[in-house]
């Protein structure tokens, strides 16, 4: 049989996740800079362990049914008050929905807005697990270059107005204001309060995606969130517990307008009825019981070390030539070499000559059209080689 031959359209759209892939490379004989992986001692196991048998004790009627596809009320009701405290204000639980990772909000954002042939504009370079969700809905995806105060507003108002002109459908610019995945750049205020602007012009959603915001390596806070500064909603704000709590979870959401949620609602219906009702209970109990409050600032040392590690590590060791960022959030570094490089080519080497892994820059560009970056990841390598 030729599968193939079955395989719709559609299908043959999707592409495999360099990360992904690059996951097989985590083994005792490589140091992986490859996936974005929480430093395990951040799971505040043992805090989980004692919520989850309360919560069997207490309410397993309830934590082990099938629940609404909005999600537990508790946990909206407490991400509500976690939110809250960053300056974004909803309604109420009608204006989130609880999703199976934000990775899930980012195939519904595909689903809801994207016909084939639609504009969508990123970041560039930006997160790769996006470019990959919206790809499958055939758009065709901008990438608008970034500096260190993040998209270059001006560049992007250009690209707007372009397909304009030519009369293409423009539906949203997707971001990741803080700590940015791949550059761990944060997006100035300026540039915010300018990017908000351009949207209202030319009436374009914003996907604010900010799994890094609450791990800001300053002593200060992160610059306001998208979100908290929409007045005319039009900010889709996407977040997760992968990186404050644990990423096995599995458990993201979304806050936006309740009609935006409603629709929300009725693609996740078809994808998996609900997120794991268990894990909602879990997760609500560690808000209200303040373990992930407690847990970010330790979070924060831990990165805030590693990051400084590497970094001087790149310091004394990376040849002239070689660049990089000094991200104030998040969980990396984009190196960039001379352009002879091809890091996709190097990676071989790298791996089984020096037992090194990283992620080839290409597919963090909408275009896939340089060879000569890579991401570093600093949060779960241990600071000593193991071998
Ligand atoms: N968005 C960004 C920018 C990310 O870096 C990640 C995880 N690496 C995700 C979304 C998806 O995270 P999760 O599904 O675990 O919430
Ligand atoms: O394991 C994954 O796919 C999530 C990590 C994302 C990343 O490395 O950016």
């Amino acid at each position: 049989m030729n599968i193939n031959e079955f395989l719709s359209d559609r299908s043959k759209l999707m592409k495999a996740s360099e990360i992904r892939e690059l996951l097989k490379w985590v083994t005792e004989n490589v140091i992986s800079f490859g996936g974005g992986m929480p430093d395990p001692s951040s799971f505040p196991a043992k805090e989980i362990m004692e919520v989850t048998k309360d919560v069997l004790t207490t309410k397993a009627e309830k934590a082990l049914q099938y629940g609404t596809t909005g999600g537990v009320l508790e946990l909206k009701e407490e991400l509500t008050k976690f939110m809250d405290k960053v300056g974004i204000k909803v309604d109420g639980p009608e204006n989130i929905i609880i999703t199976v990772g934000s990775q899930e909000a980012l195939d519904i954002v595909g689903r809801l807005f994207i016909n084939p042939g639609d504009y969508v504009i990123t970041e560039s370079p930006t997160y790769l697990a996006a470019l990959q969700a919206f790809r499958i809905y055939g758009p065709r995806i901008i990438g608008v270059p970034m500096d260190e105060y993040g998209i270059k507003v001006d560049v992007l108002e250009g690209v707007i107005k372009k397909v304009i002109e030519d009369g293409g459908k423009l539906k949203f610019i997707y971001v990741v204001p803080t700590g940015q995945n791949p550059t761990g750049i944060t997006m100035s205020m300026e540039r915010r309060k300018a990017l908000l602007e351009i949207a209202s012009r030319y009436d374009l959603l914003i996907i604010e995606d900010d799994p890094y915001g609450y791990i800001y390596f300053g002593d200060e806070e992160p610059p306001m969130r998208l979100k908290a500064m929409d007045s005319e909603g039009r900010v889709i704000y996407l977040s997760t517990f992968s990186k404050i709590a644990a990423p096995g979870l599995r458990l993201g959401w979304v806050a936006a307008s309740d009609e935006v949620i409603k629709w929300f609602e009725l693609a996740k219906q078809s994808i998996d009825l609900h997120t794991s009702t268990l894990n909602q209970y879990i997760a609500a109990e560690l808000l209200r019981r303040g373990v992930i409050e407690r847990n970010i600032p330790r979070i924060k040392e831990i990165y805030r070390t590693k990051r400084d590690l590497m970094l001087q590590a790149l310091n004394e060791y990376m040849p002239e030539g070689v660049t990089w960022t000094k991200p104030s959030a998040g969980m990396f570094i984009w190196l960039t070499t001379p352009k002879k490089i091809d890091t996709g080519e190097m990676l071989g080497t790298a791996i089984k000559k020096y037992g090194v892994a990283y992620v080839p820059g290409k597919s963090f560009y909408p275009n896939e059209d340089r060879h000569n970056d890579m991401r570093l990841n600093f949060t779960y390598p241990t600071p000593q080689a193991d071998f």
